[in-house]
């Protein structure tokens, strides 16, 4: 025997945590909606784990960065999800689902069935074992994905003061926990096969704009090279990292950051994938019509660009999930799914945005010797694309809504000589 929902979340991340306040805003009753999460604490803000969970001085801590409050909503505790009876069922892995019959088993061996479900697994950290280096198992070895992970970093962090570390990965991962590590004083050396920074979204000369700043801050670049080996003391601990190149790298912590896989495994053979992910249309509906799927696992068409995208950002994660929630409850209200991908990342003093897509010819504006500066990519002869540090409220505003326009650019090299003035006045 076991528990029987009208709703289920499976997932209790971010997406988790939007879906649940959009059933609230839409009227679902107490007893209907559970959530069920393998992590301890109701859904929080994951972008909170390498930022102000990593600061020194006042950190941040739940429950203080419980969803919703990275877009200004509502902070749901557990004395919320109480109040508006929605069950969280913590704790709890999901080890098996059948779509055809709606059920859910967990890990505990208690059947769940539900009515409409709801896929916000989201995705799980790559190890290096998947790229046939061994030891990432070592006490002084962090993976940034969850609560347990943002622990063991600040534990390791706190054990290694003004030590060295090897940071692996120069995407997000690597360039926020880079900054994070320097805040505490810890000596950073960062490694990553390609020739620049940030390589799925940055050009080379944004790159390098960051990694001036970041070498100003002691930070060493080691790139075109990946890890091969550990060096392992007697008591289980990294001392060194060796490379592909041939040379060594004293550590007294490694961060590993090399991508992500979406959690799809439970759907394998069940619903259609896409895209690494769970192909939805514009409803975030799966193929099969009970079965919804947000955030990072689901693969979703992004009208503007006329393409199914798996995206790994907040915004697409709080998005989807909302979206999926008016499709269910209010069906014949509800429209196709219209989004502009949106990502964001802050690291020291810095903040920046990015809008559309990263494709086609760049052109990059302001003042790289500065504190702002941006690009635009033109595709096809359209803007489709924009990227800004540093700007004002306004300026984020006006670089998203010139981006989901796409005006035509006849004169790339106007264009560059108006800049950021371009998306002011359009
Ligand atoms: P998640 O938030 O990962 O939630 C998935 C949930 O499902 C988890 O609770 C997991 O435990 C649970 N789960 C999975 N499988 C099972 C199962 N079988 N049984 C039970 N539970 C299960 N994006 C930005 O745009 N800006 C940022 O600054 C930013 N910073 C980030 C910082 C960090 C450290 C990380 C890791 C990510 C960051 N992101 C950022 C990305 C963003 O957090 C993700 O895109 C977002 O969390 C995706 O939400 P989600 O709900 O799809 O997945
Ligand atoms: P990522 O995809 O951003 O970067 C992965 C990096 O791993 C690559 O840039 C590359 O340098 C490196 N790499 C790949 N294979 C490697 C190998 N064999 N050895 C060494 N390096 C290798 O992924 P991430 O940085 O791990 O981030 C994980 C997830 O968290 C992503 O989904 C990301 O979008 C999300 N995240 C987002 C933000 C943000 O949006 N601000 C912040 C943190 C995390
Ligand atoms: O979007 C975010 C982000 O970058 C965070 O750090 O949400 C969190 C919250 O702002 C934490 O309170």
């Amino acid at each position: 025997m076991g528990r029987a929902f009208v709703y289920v979340i499976l997932g209790g991340g971010v997406a988790a945590g939007y879906a649940a306040l959009e059933f609230t805003k839409k009227g679902v009753s107490p007893g209907e909606l559970c959530i069920i999460s393998d992590e301890t604490v109701p859904p929080y803000e994951r972008p909170a784990l390498s930022k102000g969970y990593l600061l020194p001085e006042a950190p941040a801590r739940l429950p203080s960065f419980h969803t919703c409050v990275g877009a200004n909503e509502e902070r749901l505790t557990p004395k919320w999800y109480k109040e508006h009876g929605i069950e969280l069922i913590l704790g709890t892995r999901v080890k098996s689902v059948d779509v055809r019959r709606k059920t859910l088993l967990t890990a505990v061996g208690e059947t769940i069935s539900y009515k409409i479900l709801i896929i916000a697994t989201g995705a799980r950290a790559l190890k290096l074992e998947e790229f046939g280096v061994s030891g990432s198992d070592a006490e002084n070895v962090c993976y940034l994905r969850d609560l347990a992970d943002a622990n063991r970093v600040v534990d390791v962090m706190q054990s290694c003061a003004s030590g060295n570390a090897v940071v692996i990965g120069g995407g997000y991962i690597g360039m926020e926990c880079a900054a994070s590590l320097v805040t505490n004083r810890i000596n950073v050396t960062m490694v990553f096969p390609e020739v620049h920074c940030m390589a799925r979204l940055f050009t080379p000369k944004i790159a390098s704009y960051y990694e001036g700043y970041y070498n100003s801050k002691g930070v060493r670049f080691v790139k075109g090279t990946v890890l091969s080996s550990f060096e392992i003391d007697p008591i289980g601990k990294i001392t060194a990292v060796n490379l592909r190149d041939g040379s060594q790298l004293p550590a007294d912590m490694v961060v590993v950051g090399i991508g992500i896989r979406p959690n799809t495994s439970l759907f394998e053979g069940q619903l259609t994938l896409e895209k690494g992910g769970i192909k939805v249309n514009g409803r975030m509906q799966t193929s099969n019509t009970s079965v919804y799927a947000v955030g990072d696992v689901a693969a979703f068409p992004v009208k503007l660009f006329g393409e199914t995208r798996r995206l790994e950002h907040v915004d697409s994660a709080r998005k989807t999930a909302k979206h999926a929630v008016a499709a269910i409850m209010e069906p014949e209200k509800t429209d196709e799914f219209d989004y502009l991908p949106f990502f964001y990342s802050r690291v020291f003093t810095f903040s920046w945005q990015f809008y559309g897509d990263n494709a086609g010819e760049v052109v990059h504006f302001g003042d790289y010797s500065g504190n702002t500066i941006g690009a635009y990519w033109v595709s096809k002869g359209h803007l489709v694309g924009s990227f800004l540090e540093g700007g004002t409220k306004e300026e984020y505003e006006a670089l998203a809504k010139t981006t989901r326009l796409k005006p035509a650019i006849d004169d790339i090299t106007e264009l560059e000589r108006q800049g950021l003035g371009f998306a002011l006045t359009v």
